[in-house]
């Protein structure tokens, strides 16, 4: 099947003063990504002017000029771009910046804005920015929602035209690392880091190293049982130790630029060093100390929760579970280890508070991990731009330092010095021709790359650049698709939540209302609500979560009355007659809110109908079916919460509408 090009659309601009600049380019790198940049410039200005690009050698008078000056103060991933007597500069100290600085000018083509006089620098702030890809090698993909995988098909690994345009796609907008396969590694993915798949491996290794992109792999924890013929997974037995060293070998000097590994461990059935009595620092450092002499990164996952609770037992609390398995831990791990971690405790609901384990955390790398696979927050069915979600994960005070406390300054290695660190994203892509399923979708891709270069950016400034990038500069559509993705989320929010409250889904699907669907489930995923009230009591007086935060965060949580609204029933078991600051009752907020988002998406569909003459006719109608569904389901949400909580609560709505 084919694939569109996304937001690297490049379209004819008419009569442009900037296509003298494209007349002519050279670079005096030599470099991989050098060539790679200097390929995609003869593209744009083909593309875009419908120039035959010509290359001269050295740094002649050329119209763009990739310059590679070790001493650049942009860094080998940053870049400087400046334009003077007719000619624009891209400068880097690394091969990776002059690529990112050369998709930024052509960026810079497709938002309209101007060349001449330019003089910008952008170095990235996280140093890790990656994707994890929980593709399975049956071509399948878990909570995928864009068709197959383009990595594997039956028991394969594909390596072909689309390999390298998802890595042109990653690194245009300055991804520089990408795990390829699921997390929960299962058959035949465990063999990966065995000669079986190590010739697609590398050729895959090298289309991304064109593009400056490191090639990860998640490991199976009992590999040495399952592959290496071990009858134990044991991190402290030397022969597990033996094995791991001789496999690290094989792998870093086979497959070139391998970055490292993502590890899923003791969670939800996966194997893991608890199995033997021994901690996730025992687990992590063995697999670190057999990857340390290929400076290899052990990027170890921090989704560990008992996944066996009983329903009735009040007191074990998920919530709980990543900051007590964790923090004893902080700073055992070794330099080359990163502790992933979710943004939430829970699981990447429409909305959690950030983890305590950010900020909690003070002597160990971490990274981000954030979900822009729509799992809970409409599957690509439904849109939900999520970058606002993660700006404001980014801007939490977590007050762990007096001064640069925030999530970003921890995972952009800013409060504690660190290098090793970063952001990741479960992704959002498949086989489908437009990569995400939902074509708004894109923006989240898109956007989460971007976030990770620059975290400053704001959701708006994105949502600009994308949409231009993708739809052209038509004010109207920049204006209306920008209120369509940025009223998106806390729609998707009113007609599923109410204020922290989650996991109303169909259980294992994740799609769908289904109030009580997971409240008898062994998952820990409760709202406990009853005929007087709803909500998880997680103050000292409950399960206790509240406490895991520093100061001011713990207090400010723990009380009702200071606990930040949106998060009301996340922290509190709180009686439907409480009224919220907008004086409303809460059931009454319940009814509204519902009532609100169902008309939020009619409000969406009707921006986008009033689009059909500026848009390309499949796209449009591409994006008008799923908004239909959208337009139906949100009200399937509203109807089955409100009546839920309507006949639970006997409360009538002040403004008595239909609720069934
Ligand atoms: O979100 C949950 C998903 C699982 C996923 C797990 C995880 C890859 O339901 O499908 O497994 O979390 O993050 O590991």
């Amino acid at each position: 099947m084919g694939y569109e090009n996304a937001w690297l659309n490049y379209r004819r601009l008419q009569g442009s003063a900037e296509s003298t600049y494209f007349s002519s380019d050279c670079t005096d790198s030599q470099g991989r990504t050098a060539r790679t940049a200097i390929e995609e410039l003869k593209r744009a200005a083909r593309e875009i002017f419908g120039l035959d690009m010509q290359e001269k050698s050295g740094t002649q008078d050329a119209g763009i000029c990739l310059k590679l000056n070790r001493e650049a103060a942009a860094g080998e991933e940053g870049y400087h771009i400046y334009e003077k007597d007719g000619r624009v500069t891209v400068e880097s100290a690394g091969g990776r910046g002059l690529l990112y600085g050369s998709f930024a000018l052509i960026r810079m083509l497709q938002t309209g804005r101007k060349i001449g006089g330019a003089d910008l620098t952008e170095v990235p702030q996280n140093p890790i920015r990656i994707l994890n890809h929980w593709d399975n090698m049956d071509g399948s993909i878990e909570r995928g929602y864009s068709g197959n995988s383009f990595f594997f098909q039956d028991q394969k690994v594909l390596v072909n035209d689309r390999t390298r345009a998802y890595a042109r796609l990653a690194a245009s907008v300055g991804i520089n690392a990408s795990v390829i396969n699921n997390v929960n590694v299962k058959g035949n993915a465990t063999k990966l880091i065995t000669e079986t798949y190590r010739r697609e491996l590398q050729e895959m290794a090298e289309i991304f190293a064109d593009y400056g992109i490191s090639l990860y792999l998640s490991l199976n924890f009992a590999a040495p049982m399952e592959i290496g013929g071990l009858d134990s997974a044991d991190p402290l037995d030397e022969n597990v130790r033996e094995w791991w060293s001789r496999q690290m070998e094989d792998v870093f000097t086979g497959i070139p630029n391998f970055g490292g590994f993502l590890v899923k461990a003791d969670s939800e059935g996966r194997p893991g060093p608890f199995t033997y009595g021994r901690t996730h620092a025992d687990g992590a450092n063995m697999l670190a100390d057999a990857a340390a002499p290929y400076n290899g990164t052990i990027i170890w996952r921090c989704f560990v929760y008992n996944c066996q609770q009983d329903w009735r037992d009040r007191k074990t609390d998920r919530a709980r579970s990543g900051y007590d398995n964790f923090m004893p831990l902080d700073g055992q791990f070794r330099e080359n280890v990163v502790l992933q971690i979710k943004n939430g405790p829970m699981d990447f609901q429409v909305r959690e508070p950030v983890s305590p384990l950010l900020g909690g955390l003070k002597k160990t790398n971490q990274i981000l991990e954030v979900q822009i696979a729509q799992e809970y927050t409409g599957q690509q069915r439904h849109v939900c731009y999520l970058i606002p979600m993660f700006k404001e994960v980014l801007g939490f005070h977590t007050y762990c330092e007096k001064e640069k406390d925030t999530v970003a300054d921890l995972v952009i290695g800013r409060t504690y010095g660190q290098t090793r660190c970063g952001m990741a994203a479960v992704a959002n892509t498949g086989d489908d021709e437009n990569w995400t399923g939902h074509d708004l979708a894109a923006a989240n891709l898109y956007g989460f790359g971007r976030l990770a270069f620059h975290t400053d950016l704001s959701s708006e400034e994105i949502a600009g650049e994308w949409i231009r990038c993708t739809f052209g500069m038509q004010p109207e559509v920049v204006e209306k698709v920008s209120r369509i993705l940025m009223m998106s989320w806390p729609a998707y929010e009113k007609y599923t939540s109410p204020l922290g409250i989650g996991w109303m889904v169909n259980p294992g699907y994740h799609y769908g209302p289904n109030v009580d669907g997971y409240e008898y489930d062994r998952w820990g995923t409760y709202h406990r609500a009853d005929h007087m009230g709803i909500g998880v009591d997680r103050s000292s007086g409950g399960t206790g979560y509240a406490q895991q935060y520093h100061e001011p965060n713990a207090s400010m949580y723990e009380k009702i009355e200071t606990c930040p609204e949106e998060l009301l029933l996340f922290f509190h078991h709180v009686p439907y007659s409480f009224r919220l600051k907008t004086g409303k009752t809460l059931i009454q907020h319940i009814y509204d809110s519902h009532f609100e988002g169902a008309e939020d998406v009619e409000k969406m569909v009707a921006e986008w109908e009033s689009l059909r003459e500026f848009l390309p006719e499949k796209i449009y109608q591409r994006v008008l079916a799923r908004f239909e569904h959208q337009k139906e389901h949100s009200k399937e949400w509203r109807d089955q919460i409100n009546s839920y909580f309507w006949r639970k609560s006997f409360v009538e709505d002040e403004k008595h509408r239909t609720i069934y």
